[in-house]
């Protein structure tokens, strides 16, 4: 069931990882992140680890962003505790790169788990599958890691912007591939995560966040791939009514530094809001969690809504408040 069919959908970013023993468990099996990524029995389990534990109503394949640089040969490494590292490349350099056919190869496994996947969970339950942003994903691919602010990505993006842009328009096909390889395998919702929109000054934003994400949407509507596509454009602040009335996406995920009230009385009423809750409340917990919560049902209590955080679930957030908040929703 797509995620549009369900009737008042909970699921929380980055639900599986960090935070879940059950995780950290299957995780230490493997040494490498990236040979856990590509790990057929890991993917399943890691999968389905969040929806056994809390019941929730979307599974997200267990997979990375940063699939995309790995595919296209560009060297990459997970550091523990330092998060990505790919081999620093000139524009030029990163402009050859070509897909590597034997690299590819490792996402069939990520297929093929979502297939698996399919067939164990529940119909009622929503399966998504995902991709980085192009920007998003050149932001990495240039600078090679987040720890210094994306400065090159920053500088070039002002200073060659047509190299950019091809670069952008390379991962736009591969990521194409990649989604609708996802849904063909059985993802019925699919979501484009644009972490590092705030990285763009605004006059740049149709060249570099809108034009990619909206080519990768016009090319998977006109391969009749139907799946809802949720867009996140994270750190846009208001901007993010222009981003909805430019990408034509059918759910916008909202991050904590939108108010919620806003949102709803500004983005166009056809475009289903999901989030926002911030995940450092729902680190902390207690009576500031409960009444956020309970603030955000009756803000979206007149319109569709897909409960969520507005980013990911922090490592070390305590299980009792992620039931804590599952209860709330599911007894409002
Ligand atoms: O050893 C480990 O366990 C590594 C931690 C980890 C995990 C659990 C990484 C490395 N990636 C993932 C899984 C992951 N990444 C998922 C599936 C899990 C789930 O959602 O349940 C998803 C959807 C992602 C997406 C992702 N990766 C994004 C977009 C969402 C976001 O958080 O903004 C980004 C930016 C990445 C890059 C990345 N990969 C890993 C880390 C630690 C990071 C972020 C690093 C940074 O801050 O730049």
């Amino acid at each position: 069931m797509n995620i549009l069919d369900l009737k008042k959908p909970i699921w929380f970013m980055r639900q599986a990882g960090r935070h879940l023993p059950e995780y950290r468990k299957i995780r230490a099996k493997k040494n490498n992140f990236l040979d856990f990524c590509f790990d057929y029995e890991s993917i399943v389990r890691s999968t389905l680890q969040p929806i056994e534990r809390y019941d929730i109503d979307c599974a997200i394949i267990f997979s990375d962003i940063l699939v995309i640089p790995y595919i296209l040969d560009q060297k990459i490494d997970f550091i523990q505790g330092m998060g990505p590292k790919l081999e620093t490349l000139e524009i030029k350099d990163l402009l050859n790169l070509t897909l590597n056919r034997r690299k590819e190869k490792d996402l069939d496994n990520c297929y093929r788990a979502i297939r698996k996947v399919r067939k164990l969970l529940n119909k009622n339950k929503c399966l998504i599958g995902f991709c980085g942003a192009p920007l998003t994903v050149a932001c990495y691919m240039i600078d090679g890691e987040s720890k210094k602010g994306f400065i090159k990505t920053k500088k070039l993006l002002k200073s060659d912007k047509l190299k950019v842009k091809k670069l952008l328009r390379k991962i736009v096909d591969v990521s194409t591939v990649h989604l609708i390889n996802q849904y063909k395998s059985g993802c019925d919702t699919l979501m484009i995560f644009e972490s590092w929109a705030g990285s763009v000054d605004f006059k740049h934003y149709n060249d570099f966040l809108y034009e990619p994400v909206k080519q990768i949407i016009k090319n998977l509507r006109s391969l009749n791939v139907n799946a809802p596509i949720i867009v996140f454009p994270k750190g846009i602040g208001k901007k993010i009514v222009d981003y909805s009335n430019n990408v034509f996406a059918d759910i916008i995920s909202i991050d904590q530094n939108i108010e919620m009230s806003w949102a709803i009385k500004n983005i166009q009423k056809d475009i289903i809001l999901q989030g926002n809750i911030d995940p450092e409340k729902l680190l902390i917990g207690g009576r500031d969690l409960e009444t956020s919560v309970k603030k955000l049902l009756k803000t979206v209590s007149n319109r569709k809504h897909i409960f969520n955080l507005g980013h990911g679930i922090l490592p070390g957030t305590p299980i009792s408040n992620v039931h804590k908040v599952i209860n709330i929703v599911r007894s409002c």
